[in-house]
């Protein structure tokens, strides 16, 4: 294992600059609320809290009109987050504990990629997403941020990148991340999957293979000759189906099951490769009433202590 003790720093990332919706910045507030922490401390981790962005008001910003590069939004709040959130991962893989980083929207995952694989260069980005998130400032329709962070990471069109991301450092391979729960990739993100040779399983493959036997090839893919790569989870609650998750910004239907979505968790921390992880895109003001919200900051605390070596048995 890569880490010497259970050690944890819950970094909060309460932030909703990559997105138009308000309320995703609510969701580390609502994931402590019920109980991340105390449950963390239930499987044997030791816990550290970390709050890279106490004291800004990145939502008052938002309603900055200057704040855009070419149909980018909010690039300043969105650099400026980012890199807040990739100190603190740093600081908290450098002590010898494990960032779980509560969003937030998907954006922050620009801070904690770059974060930890700045200690871990070969480390392998497993991607749990219904979306691909890889325009780039020159491809995104919609201009959200929260949908580009894996191309900044790889550096792709990056003479389009707007000043204040241009810090990201490039860390990302495209050997090196593999997707699973795809439902909805726009058609230039496609083009950049085949282009690049990017390992993606959609939910065509969890229909096909079965979800056990589609993780089995997504560590294969990023660790081909067994060189015990690390392993970054990036999660989006929108991978799970909205009758689980209905509280997030960007819903797609036809996505895992609850069960398949813990799945992934428990069989990532069966192998004692986690050096960082990610929960992201809770968004409790889009519950429509109170279980809609229950039901999604649960499923995101379960996929933590899922990853984090809750079992069973
Ligand atoms: B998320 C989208 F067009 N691709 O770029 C875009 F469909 O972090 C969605 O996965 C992005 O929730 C979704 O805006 C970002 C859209
Ligand atoms: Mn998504
Ligand atoms: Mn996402
Ligand atoms: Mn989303």
């Amino acid at each position: 294992s890569f880490l010497e003790s259970l050690k944890t720093t819950i970094i909060t990332a309460p932030f909703s600059g990559g997105q138009s919706k308000s309320g995703v910045e609510d969701g580390p507030k609502y994931l402590l609320r019920f109980g991340l922490q105390a449950q963390l401390k239930e499987l044997g981790w030791e816990t550290f809290i970390d709050e890279p962005l106490k004291g800004k008001n990145f939502e008052d910003l938002k309603d900055d009109s200057t704040d855009v590069f070419e149909n980018c939004k909010h690039p300043k709040i969105v650099g400026e987050a980012t890199k807040l959130i990739y100190e603190s991962v740093k600081l908290a893989i450098f002590n010898n504990t494990l960032p779980l980083t509560i969003g937030g929207d998907h954006s922050i995952a620009i801070g904690t990629v770059a974060g930890s694989f700045t200690k871990y260069p070969n480390a392998g980005l497993i991607w749990v997403d219904a979306h691909a998130d890889i325009n780039t400032p020159k491809t995104t329709i919609s201009g959200n941020l929260h949908g580009c962070p894996v191309s900044f990471l790889m550096g792709l069109d990056s003479e389009f990148y707007p000043p204040e991301l241009q810090w990201v450092p490039k860390v990302l391979k495209p050997n090196k991340i593999v997707y699973i729960g795809l439902r909805d990739v726009d058609p230039m993100e496609r083009k950049f999957l085949q282009n690049l040779g990017i390992v993606a399983f959609s939910m065509y493959h969890i229909d096909k293979f079965g979800i056990n036997k589609v993780i089995e090839m997504a560590l294969e893919a990023i660790d081909p000759n067994n060189e015990n790569c690390p392993i970054h989870l990036s999660y989006d609650v929108d991978a799970i189906d909205p009758q689980f998750v209905p509280a997030t910004g960007t819903p797609v239907h036809g996505g895992l099951t609850l069960r398949e979505g813990l799945f992934i968790g428990e069989r990532l921390a069966e192998t004692g490769k986690l050096i960082a992880l990610d929960i992201v895109e809770c968004n409790p003001s889009l519950g429509v009433n109170e279980v809609h919200i229950i039901d999604t900051i649960a499923a995101g605390a379960a996929i933590a202590r899922c990853a984090m070596g809750e079992t069973v048995l």
